[in-house]
């Protein structure tokens, strides 16, 4: 397959080197797909963090493109960044090193392979944790069974936000939420519409700067989130066509 490539989206608070790092080891080991970088930034990403991004701009030019969202919150920026990535393909991932860069090369691999497809990545099979809190971990796991269950699927992490997609489906998609349950909505609307999911295993460390955006007790929100997309029709999830 000839016509294909890669936007980058790479969501900004408080990163400085671990964004910096996360665009060097994929420039590193797959440059040739990377049609661009898009970098999310809002009121809340940090001085020294514009500064890490203007650093990459002196280094990668125009693959380096700069989005001020629109959108509140964590899916706000993700949202704004499929209405305008220009890749034939979209990889949703975090720039705090918790989704590993190393891991791009081969969520590219297998996409070439199965372009319709989902690639996402699993710290379930595997990989593991470092240095993630073990309440969270025991609840993140009853969630991942439960909801396989609920949606008939053999997926072992549908949380994680690390996964590539084909642009014309994440732009197909009438996407509702902000915050982080977002991340979920990006799986099961998708697997409501029909889309076939493929996983890779990956293992997940706790970044060392900044800190997390989400608070543990809106964890709970993915249930609702969850919930509400199995009983919704598929005609609902789609953006309506003019
Ligand atoms: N532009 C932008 N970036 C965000 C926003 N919220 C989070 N991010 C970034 O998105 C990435 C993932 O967010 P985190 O808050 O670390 O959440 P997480 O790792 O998915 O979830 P936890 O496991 O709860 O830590 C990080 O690189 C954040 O800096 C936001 O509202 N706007
Ligand atoms: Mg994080």
């Amino acid at each position: 397959m000839c016509n294909f490539s890669i936007s980058i989206l790479l969501p900004v608070i408080n990163e400085t080197f671990s964004l910096k790092q996360t665009v060097f080891i994929i420039d590193a080991s797959v440059d040739e797909y990377i049609e661009e970088y898009i970098i999310i930034c809002c009121k809340k990403t940090k001085e020294e963090s514009r500064k890490a991004i203007k650093e990459l701009q002196e280094i990668y030019g125009n693959k380096t493109v700069v989005l001020e969202q629109t959108l509140p919150f964590l899916g706000g920026a993700m949202r704004d960044a499929f209405d305008i990535c220009r890749g034939t393909h979209v990889i949703m991932m975090a720039s705090d090193l918790e989704t590993d860069p190393s891991l791009v090369k081969k969520l590219i691999e297998e996409s070439r392979k199965e372009p319709e497809m989902i690639i996402t990545a699993t710290r379930w099979k595997g990989g593991g944790f470092t240095g993630y809190n073990p309440i969270k971990l025991v609840c993140n796991f009853i969630f991942q069974k439960l909801f396989s269950l609920l949606y008939r699927v053999n997926l072992s992490d549908m949380t994680f936000g690390y996964r590539i997609f084909p642009s014309k489906l994440v732009k197909s998609i009438q996407w509702e939420e902000v915050r982080h349950p977002f991340l979920l909505e990006t799986i099961l609307k998708p697997l409501r519409l029909g889309v076939k999911v493929k996983e890779i295993s990956t293992g997940w460390k706790a970044r060392q700067e900044g800190e997390s955006a989400n608070s543990f007790l809106r964890n709970f929100e993915y249930f609702k989130t969850g919930i509400s997309i199995r009983l919704r029709s598929k005609s609902k999830i789609l953006k309506h066509q003019e």
